[in-house]
């Protein structure tokens, strides 16, 4: 099956989007998600090395544009978004709150795993973000499940995504999801972000395939191939596989050539990448690059890009400062029972 094109990447993306924003303004909003989202994992970074934050942190450093890109390809309302480990910038774009990552990690009972889980694993189901299961290949049939439960109830038009690190390709759960949303024609993006590495396993020890789009290939899945560091470029393939999955051309593989720029979490330094990937192409930062275009375009000067980071990080200092302020979980004072508290479950207001 050959890679579906298209050639006025504008219209595409303003069509798919059903918004009337000009390509500026999308790509200008796409960059102040990324770059909220970096601004708040160096602050989670941070407060994870001075001891402040229980249990792991793990980063989507590098990846923010891909994961944007997805996310206000999706529409919050209408549409499924399961986000991995590396999407922050993902959730924001779709529409997850700044606080509900801030609260997680600093273990808030306000937040969305009322302070039970301390980093990824929250979700917003109701608002179509189920929480994360496994980083490796779960969601992948979770999602394809719920569009089959939309089926059956009659519910049209509504796509779902999942991301997938390269590592999580190789899973049986990544294969079996992708055949059956592929023989049910489900409105499936899978989202692959290859960052060259499963931890410290480089694509050479994952897999044969020259290209991980081939994996599409065999299970009759519409292939799309992307440089995952350009955000513009992001913005129009995920716009059009997403817009495929909607009119009814069943799942779409997104695989996304990147690189990580942190250690797997923050309790690794990565020391295993080689410099020769680091220096190529493939480890550019896309914050950077994205600068670069908007400077080029003439969409924004030097002072528009200070502006943008010190609302970044104004913001990111709020949602901390409020996070730090909530009470933690208390083991001596709670009666719960997982299964049967109400007040457990999302939309629920009162706190233990
Ligand atoms: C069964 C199992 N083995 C190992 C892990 C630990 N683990 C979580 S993510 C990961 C690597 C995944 O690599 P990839 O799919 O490429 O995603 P990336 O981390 O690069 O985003 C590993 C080894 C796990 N969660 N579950
Ligand atoms: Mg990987």
């Amino acid at each position: 099956m050959s890679e579906p094109t298209i050639t006025t990447p504008q219209l595409e993306i303003a069509r798919a989007t059903a918004t009337e924003q000009s390509l500026k303004d999308l790509f200008i909003d796409g960059y102040r998600w990324m770059l909220l989202a970096r601004t708040l994992e160096d602050k989670i970074a941070s407060l994870y090395h001075a001891g402040k934050i229980v249990g792991g942190v793990y980063l989507g450093r590098g990846q923010e544009a891909f994961s944007t890109a997805l996310g206000m390809s999706l529409q919050h309302g209408r549409d499924i978004f399961a986000p991995l480990i590396r999407d922050q910038s993902g959730r924001l774009a779709f529409g997850e709150p700044l606080l509900d990552a801030t609260r997680t990690y600093l273990g808030s009972v306000r937040g969305p795993m009322r302070g039970r889980d301390g980093n990824i694993h929250r979700g917003r189901p109701a608002e179509g973000i189920p929480a994360m299961i496994s980083h490796l290949g779960a969601m992948i049939s979770v999602v394809t499940g719920m569009l089959l439960g939309r089926r059956f109830r009659g519910i049209e038009g509504q796509v779902g995504a999942a991301t997938i690190g390269d590592g999580g390709t190789s899973t049986g759960a990544f294969h079996e999801g992708m055949n059956t949303a592929a023989i049910e024609k489900l409105p499936l993006v899978i989202a692959a972000a290859n960052n060259q590495y499963a931890y410290s396993t480089p694509n050479t020890s994952q897999f044969a395939c020259a290209d991980l789009a081939d994996r599409a290939i065999g299970y009759g899945v519409e292939p799309h191939r992307v440089d995952g560091v350009d955000l513009y470029e992001c913005l129009r393939v995920f716009s059009l596989a997403v817009e495929r999955a909607r009119e009814g051309h069943g799942p779409q593989l997104v695989v996304g050539k990147l690189l990580r720029l942190s250690g797997h979490g923050e309790h690794d330094d990565g020391s295993y990448v080689s410099k020769n990937l680091k220096d190529s192409l493939l480890g550019r930062d896309c914050i950077e690059v994205a600068q670069q275009r908007m400077i080029n375009e003439e969409w924004a000067t030097a002072v528009d890009l200070k502006a943008w980071e010190e609302e970044a990080r104004e913001k990111v200092r709020e949602a901390v400062s409020c996070a730090q302020q909530e009470p933690k979980p208390d083991p001596f004072s709670e009666r719960w029972v997982n299964l049967a508290s109400a007040w457990l479950i999302e939309g629920s207001s009162s706190h233990a």
